[in-house]
């Protein structure tokens, strides 16, 4: 008995991306069993398997092949590209669409105090980031040397507790940043989720079933905004 191929695409399984996400594929009409223990759901009807997972972990099993798709933040989606560039491992994705949720910005930010006059007033500063690899971009790109303390959440707190000078982190809002006494000085990155694909050809089957799945989720988008 041969099983026919289904399309596999990666979501964020619980955070700021994963509600959007999961409308977003309602919306297109995939009939989603989403129960928080099932990490492989089956959309009823169209062969579509949603992989949850970290966010972080997309870009990689898009990149690896493991998944077909994902749908993931631009921030995480390019760190994980110059990282794994880095370490020599697959890093190409293609940009299958933009989407208009996860909006946000990386940003640059120092304690209010701080007399920022200009990127070369950041040379020679340690910051507190998830993202050294763009950090580390923006730094090289602007002729500065800058150091970094990786830290994966409560970032904001790192100049206050003696950490670093300042942080690299996503701000959408700003609250964040004036809760913890911190100014935006400089805009790195921006960022929104995007939908990717591995760059190898789909097998017939499966570009079948995204040729008829892109078109609803790009018409979803139109109608959002
Ligand atoms: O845990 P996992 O690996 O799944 O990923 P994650 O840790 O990145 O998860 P999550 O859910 O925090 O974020 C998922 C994605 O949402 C991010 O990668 C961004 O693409 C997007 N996004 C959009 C944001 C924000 N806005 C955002 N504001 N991610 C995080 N924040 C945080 C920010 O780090 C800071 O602590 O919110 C705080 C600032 O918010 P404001 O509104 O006070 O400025």
């Amino acid at each position: 008995m041969t099983t026919e191929p289904r399309l596999r695409i990666a979501m964020q399984k619980s955070g700021r991306l994963s509600e959007d996400t999961q409308k977003l594929l309602k919306r297109c009409g995939l009939k989603l069993n989403v129960s928080d223990r099932r990490l492989l759901a089956h959309v009823s009807n169209m062969p579509i398997d949603i992989m949850r997972v970290r966010s972080s972990d997309i870009p990689g099993l898009v990149m690896d092949g493991v998944c077909d798709l994902g749908i993931v933040g631009d921030n995480t989606l390019e760190e994980a590209a110059l990282e794994r560039q880095l370490m020599e491992q697959s890093h190409s994705y293609v940009k299958t669409t933009g989407l208009n949720f996860g909006g946000c910005r990386l940003s640059i930010a120092m304690p209010e105090e701080f007399n920022y006059q200009g990127i070369k007033s950041l040379d020679g500063l340690r910051f507190a980031t998830t993202y050294p690899q763009l950090l580390n971009r923006f730094a090289r790109n602007n002729g500065i040397n800058v150091e970094f303390c990786l830290l994966k959440g409560s970032v904001e707190v790192a100049p206050r507790v003696g950490l670093s000078d300042g942080i690299c982190d996503l701000v959408s809002t700003g609250a964040t940043l004036e809760a913890n006494g911190l100014k935006e000085v400089e805009v790195i990155f921006k960022s929104t989720a995007s939908l990717i694909q591995n760059p190898a050809v789909l097998e017939p089957s499966k570009q079948k079933i995204l040729d008829t799945l892109l078109p609803r989720i790009q018409g979803v988008m139109k109608a959002k905004e």
